[in-house]
């Protein structure tokens, strides 16, 4: 199986969502209690984003929860931090529990939050884990070399590129190294970011991820997926050769922010499909579907 967009795109929209929002999109994708489980962001009416829950029995129709699950308001110490919003969950099973990434975005910029949460109804929120400005994070969902791993997306100077950390307790991160750069001159010769969270497969961690690249004044946001050592994380060794969703239909190309597919989770199905929940325009959540085998053959 290729890529292949769901005929019925957008799966959700605002129309869905039954209190009033500006957007829902971005989510992040996991498997819970047999139902497929969104966590999407809403951007209020005042701009500012909180997260709701999607929830299906079938991976393609989905129901939207009656209010947010996880807002800014609910941070109490950290709310300096996340002011402004809570962005682009990434969802990673790992010891037991649902650890999430998410981006909160103040005053000053964006940096990578960490809450964990066993029902998805209770959220510990754990804090920052990165100093701003910092984004695009996922954690692998188990430990190699005896340490959690994580990749984010620092911004330094005009630099931004995936970075890849590691940390014995995913509090306090260390070891900090490049893991892939932009590439000029093509689809993702301005910046680029860690899409999806980390998936193990027989041949090395998978990855979504996204690139950019700049058009006059505008931005245009593809997908890419890149093939890590399943023991030594930090090493490359396989990339798609060229984006594998590109913008193309109507509601990727008009929205909030045109030009955009934008993912943050995907998941992996018993029988070797994979389903990618991706946003277009900033406006949506939509769906498109492949397999394990089409994405390990183009990475190599
Ligand atoms: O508008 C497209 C995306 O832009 C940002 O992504 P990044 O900083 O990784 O390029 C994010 O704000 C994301 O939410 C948004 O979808």
């Amino acid at each position: 199986m290729n890529m292949t967009r769901y005929s019925s795109n957008p799966i959700i929209t605002k129309s869905d969502v039954k209190f009033k929002v500006n957007s829902i999109f971005n989510a992040g994708a996991v498997k819970f209690n047999d139902k497929y489980l969104l966590l999407c962001r809403i951007e209020m009416p005042i701009g500012r984003s909180s997260f709701v829950i999607a929830e299906s029995s079938d991976g393609y129709n989905f129901t939207v929860g009656a209010k947010p699950v996880l807002t800014p308001e609910d941070h109490n110490e950290y709310f300096c931090y996340v002011e402004w919003g809570i962005e682009d969950s990434r969802i990673t099973f790992l010891d037991g529990k649902y650890f999430i990434t998410y981006t909160g975005y103040s005053k000053y910029m964006p940096l990578v939050m960490l809450a964990e949460t066993e029902d998805f109804k209770s959220f510990k929120i754990l804090g920052p884990i990165s100093v701003p400005s910092n984004k695009d994070c996922a954690i692998f969902p188990e430990k190699i070399n005896n340490y959690y791993w994580k990749v984010d997306r620092p911004s330094a100077e005009n630099n931004r590129d995936i970075w890849i950390s590691r940390s014995p307790d995913l509090l306090h991160w260390g070891g900090h190294k490049i893991l892939m750069q932009p590439s000029a001159g093509t689809w993702e010769a301005d910046k680029i970011g860690g899409s999806s969270d980390p998936v193990k497969t027989k041949d090395g961690w998978l990855m979504l991820y996204h690139g950019v690249r700049g058009f006059g004044i505008s931005f245009i946001y593809k997908l890419g997926v890149v093939l890590l050592d399943l023991n030594e994380p930090w090493k490359v060794i396989g990339k798609s050769k060229g984006p594998i969703l590109s913008p193309d239909e109507n509601y990727e190309r008009i929205g909030d922010v045109g030009n955009v597919v934008f993912s943050n989770g995907w998941i992996f199905e018993k029988d070797g499909s994979v389903k990618i929940y991706y946003s277009g325009a900033d406006m949506n959540v939509c769906l498109a579907e492949t397999s394990v085998e089409f994405l390990l053959s183009i990475c190599k």
